[in-house]
């Protein structure tokens, strides 16, 4: 079931076959009137139109179309839950809106009208284009798809409803909990509200709100904590009498403290994979049955954790992140930007307006526990100061509650670590640069250890926790040869099994997410020539989740790990 939920609302989810077609040679998508064009190919809405055999890794244009009905007179809302990588939606032939970021939900309204069946048409452009859709880059190690691969719902909107409920626990033992609502349109006044918790008895209040906004404390009956142990949530419903709406949460503390991060006081060490949405078949559209089965075999690992990379993710993902216990660092969608985009406001101001988006989609997830932004992004150019420092400010602003974080790999040379609560640093001991004439995997240790003490040796680094946010190497599936070199199932096993060993014993390490738990499709380019297939192939599990020699490598360091503190904790 998913949250938020509405029950006053009419609403109707928009998932299924729609009207399609793919438009090559169309030029600049921002000039095209969909009037008249045909649609004849049936697609399914959540899907990547690319991720077909008939449009399999070509670029341009494509137009969706479908009707639905709708109360005369009323107006209404469709909730794209993600959509990209540029998009413009008409109603009834009207254009209604548009929006670039990706990976994050987006409204368009549906104006009132006497018909009691509407149409909805969508332009979906997947060209990497640096204007129109300024946060893709075709350089980025994975394959960038197009199309409405998340979710379409239609809400019917009463004439006051909730934009917004965030959930933020001030003291989580005791359950106190501080409640931001937001109502639209804008309203300014007093307004009679009905609260419960859970299955609980309703308590009316009266809320002043001030354009639209208010907040209030208010205390969790029967508070239980949340963790990864025992991932407890909550329900808060709120009605406002035209409208209501129920969120899930859950109540838990988190901080960091001499090196180590800490959950409800006590120190969690977080053993993990990195994840991306990806499947050669769907793209980034996951069946549910896809993304169960994910889990299953990263909780078989021995994980606690998963750094969701590299964009905000799917909300089935996190619910059930939510009730399975898994820790989640989530991150807006970046993948090695540089000086060139630094410097470039309309880059600038399409980070925050993702990480704005990203944050809001997942506020009321207790399983998100960190918040990262930029992966391997230039760091150590000024000219990226006061993108680095508006997303951190930003974050730390809209949800102060989590930790801030971002993967770097600029180890002696990053500016702007000092201002992160968790240091995530991506390395690749014993894959890239290894040294040509020695066994790569013995130089794994070593300078992991260097690693750790250099950036632990920063004097304004000491007491952040550090995470190893990517580390590995690859194997291609079913690889396997007398000398156990590189590619070979043998050697990433031996690769990550030492890794996996110093994370579990060294204490200075607060963290791992393994690069990656499955392959996943990459370029399609000259850039291909370092990737075998066109995949990156380092992952525990192919693209179709084989597992290769090293995951059960790393399941018994893990699990040996969880086994060890739980004899120490009797
Ligand atoms: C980087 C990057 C990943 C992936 C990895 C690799 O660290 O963040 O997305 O490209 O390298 O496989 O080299």
């Amino acid at each position: 079931m998913s949250y938020p939920r509405y029950s006053r609302r009419r609403q109707m989810v928009l998932d299924g076959i729609w009207e399609f077609c793919f438009l090559p040679d169309c030029g600049d998508p921002e000039t095209l009137d969909p009037a008249g064009i045909e649609t004849p190919d049936p697609i399914p809405v959540p899907s990547a139109f690319d991720a077909y055999p008939a449009w399999a890794g070509r670029r341009g244009t494509a137009l969706y179309r479908r009707r639905f009905p709708m109360t005369p007179g009323r107006a209404g809302e469709l909730e794209f839950e993600s959509a990209g990588m540029w998009v413009r939606v008409w109603i009834d032939g009207v254009p209604c809106g548009e929006h670039t970021p990706g990976y994050v939900p987006f409204t368009i309204p549906v104006p009132p009208a006497d018909a009691p069946v509407r149409e909805v048409t969508v332009v979906v452009d997947n060209r990497q284009d640096w204007k129109r859709a300024p946060l893709y880059e075709r350089f980025f190690d994975f394959y960038c798809y197009g199309g409405i691969f998340r979710s379409v719902t239609l809400y019917e909107l009463p004439e006051l409803f909730f934009r917004r409920c965030e959930v933020t626990p001030r003291d989580a033992a005791a359950g106190i909990v501080s409640v931001k609502l937001e109502l639209a349109p804008a309203f300014t006044g007093e307004r009679p509200l009905r609260f419960a918790f859970d299955s609980g008895a309703e308590l009316e209040q009266s809320v002043r709100f001030e354009a639209g906004m208010a907040e209030l404390e208010l205390t969790v009956p029967s508070p239980r904590l949340w963790s990864p142990e025992s991932p407890q949530l909550h329900t808060l419903r709120v009605d406002a009498g035209t409208d209501d709406v129920t969120v899930r949460f859950g109540l838990r503390e988190l901080r960091t403290e001499a090196g180590r991060i800490l959950l409800n006081g006590r120190p969690v060490k977080l053993l993990g994979v990195c994840r991306h949405e990806a499947h050669p078949q769907f793209g980034p559209a996951l069946p549910d049955a896809q993304i169960v089965q994910d889990l299953q075999l990263i909780r078989r690992l021995g994980c606690n954790f998963v750094r969701g990379v590299h964009y905000p993710q799917d909300r089935r993902f996190l619910e059930l992140c939510d009730e399975l216990g898994i820790l989640v660092w989530e991150e807006s969608l970046g993948w090695g930007q540089n000086r060139t985009h630094f410097t470039d406001p309309i880059f600038v101001a399409a980070q925050l307006e993702q990480t704005r988006a990203m944050i809001r989609a997942s506020y009321n997830h207790p399983c998100v526990i960190l918040r990262g932004f930029l992966n391997e992004g230039e760091s150590d150019a000024e000219e990226a100061r006061n993108c680095y420092e508006s997303l951190i400010r930003l974050i730390r602003e809209e949800d102060p509650g989590r930790l801030v974080t971002y993967a770097s790999f600029k180890r002696r040379t990053d500016l702007f670590l000092d201002q992160v609560d968790v240091i995530g640093y991506n390395t690749y001991p014993g894959w890239y640069n290894a040294v040509d004439d020695e066994n790569p995997v013995e130089q794994v240790l070593p300078k992991m250890r260097s690693d750790i003490a250099f950036l632990q040796g920063r004097p304004e680094l000491r007491d952040k926790p550090l995470i190893f946010s990517e580390i590995g190497g690859g194997a291609i599936y079913g690889w396997h040869d007398v000398l156990n070199g590189p590619w070979t199932e043998e050697f990433q096993e031996e690769l990550l099994r030492t890794i996996c060993r110093e994370v579990v014993r060294n204490r200075r390490i607060a963290g791992v997410a393994l690069w990656q738990f499955c392959d996943c499709r990459t370029y399609n380019c000259g850039r291909a020539l370092g990737r075998p297939r066109a995949f990156n192939n380092k992952g525990l599990f192919d693209e179709y989740r084989r597992p290769k020699r090293a995951a059960a490598a790393v399941a018994a360091v893990f699990s040996g790990y969880w086994k060890k503190r739980a004899r120490e904790e009797k």
